[in-house]
């Protein structure tokens, strides 16, 4: 036993000294931003750290991992050590006394919690630095850009309260800009994560319970191809049915053509053929829910806004619609058969959809989609 109980103490020695060179040698985070490897971009990429905000949460991850593995190797390598050298055959083993007793030996059981205790030490104050680097609502730096996100089973609200935009499902936003999203929910509890950009952050129901989450947006990968980057959002908090589906896009644009998305959001649908004026009309009885910017139904949101209590719409504002990509928050393309399939019978898609079959008739479906998908896209 001797000879282990020695190597052990050498270990830990070594294990000590070990991880305060390691921290010496990264530094602080902010002159040496941990990047693991930017090769593996699945849209769901935890690891991207395309923000500061993934890039530190990447980094106390880096830290965790370190520390695991080191403690894994300090553990097997003496254990198997151990086996094979003291190693005996049945039959010898019971002609053997027993090993010497070490409880209550004070310095061992004081080493083996002391160790852990440094060890812990080492996760979480890199821990609280990154938790701490997210301000609370009264140190948000001025100048960064305000989003509210509104969760809804099953669906995202998007607001820009200096723009006066209200959109759905597809969130834009501006390269290297700091943003602050401010979270809350109409209903029940949502998580609002973007993977590549980093951690997630509950999205709470009630007056006083929002969440704030900043981070400055990531720069454009291929600068040189215009329209955007896509980054898939999830909602990340069991919200109900449809949970898994309750997706979004981010879209990621270069600072002038965010300016021009917004410049030309709130111009009204282009009615051009007979078909758009036909499906103009039928989207009369979709106007309770949804709201399209300079048209009959934004009147009757403002109404509704206007009663006591407020009401607000219950579907997802559609102004810009036709400029979209995807339908039913980001788990189908915009596609005229998945168009078609959404409106005909919307929980035949997502279980439980708060947006109920209303009955229209193919023909109906045809205008409306043609309304939908084409007056109200916008060019940018
Ligand atoms: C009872 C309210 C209600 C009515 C009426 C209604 N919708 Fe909806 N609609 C919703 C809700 C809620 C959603 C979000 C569903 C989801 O994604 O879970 C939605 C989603 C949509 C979407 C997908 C939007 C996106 O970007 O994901 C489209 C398109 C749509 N509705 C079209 C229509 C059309 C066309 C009509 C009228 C023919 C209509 N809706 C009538 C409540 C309604
Ligand atoms: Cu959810």
């Amino acid at each position: 036993m001797k000879p282990i109980s020695k190597a052990i103490s050498r270990a830990s020695c070594l294990l000590s000294a070990s991880m305060f060179s390691l921290y010496s040698l990264a530094g602080s985070f902010d002159e040496h931003p941990y990047e693991l490897s930017a090769s593996f971009k699945t849209p769901m990429d935890t690891l991207a750290g395309l923000t500061d905000w993934g890039q530190g949460i990447n980094y106390v991850y880096a830290i965790t991992t370190i520390i695991v593995g080191i403690v894994f190797l300090a553990v097997s390598i003496p254990l198997i050590y151990a086996i094979r050298r003291f190693r005996v055959s049945d039959e010898e083993f019971a002609t053997l006394p027993l090993p010497k007793q070490v409880h209550g030996n004070v310095i061992l059981e004081f080493t083996w919690t002391i160790i852990p205790v440094i060890l812990l030490l080492f996760i979480a104050v890199p821990t609280w630095q990154i938790i701490f680097r997210q301000p609370e609502k009264h140190q948000i730096p001025p100048g960064s850009m305000r989003i509210e996100v509104i969760g809804h089973q099953w669906w995202w609200e998007f607001r820009y309260p200096s723009l006066g935009i209200t959109t759905a499902n597809e969130l834009h936003l501006p390269e290297k800009t700091p943003v602050y999203f401010e979270l809350s929910s109409v209903d029940v509890i949502h998580s609002f994560w973007i993977p590549q950009f980093g951690g997630k952050l509950d999205v709470m129901p009630g007056k006083g319970a929002e969440n704030y989450l900043f981070l400055t947006t990531p720069s454009l990968q291929h600068p040189e191809q215009n329209g955007g980057e896509y980054y898939q959002g999830q909602c990340a908090e069991l919200c109900g049915l449809s949970h898994a589906l309750m997706r979004f896009e981010a879209v990621v644009h270069e600072k002038a053509e965010f300016e021009r998305w917004a410049a030309v959001f709130h111009n009204p649908p282009v009615v051009q053929t007979a078909l758009e004026k036909k499906g103009e009309l039928v989207f009369m009885q979709c106007m309770s829910c949804h709201t399209i910017s300079k048209t009959p139904s934004e009147d009757i949101e403002k109404q509704m806004l206007a009663m006591d209590p407020p009401v607000h719409k219950a579907g997802p504002n559609l102004t810009d619609f036709g400029s979209r990509r995807m339908l039913a928050a980001g788990t189908r393309t915009n596609t005229a058969q998945n168009f078609h399939d959404w409106v005909d019978n919307p929980p035949s898609i997502k279980p439980g959809s708060r947006m109920v079959p209303l009955g229209l008739s193919k023909a109906d479906i045809e205008a409306v989609a043609a309304y939908l998908r084409y007056s109200t896209a916008k060019t940018y």
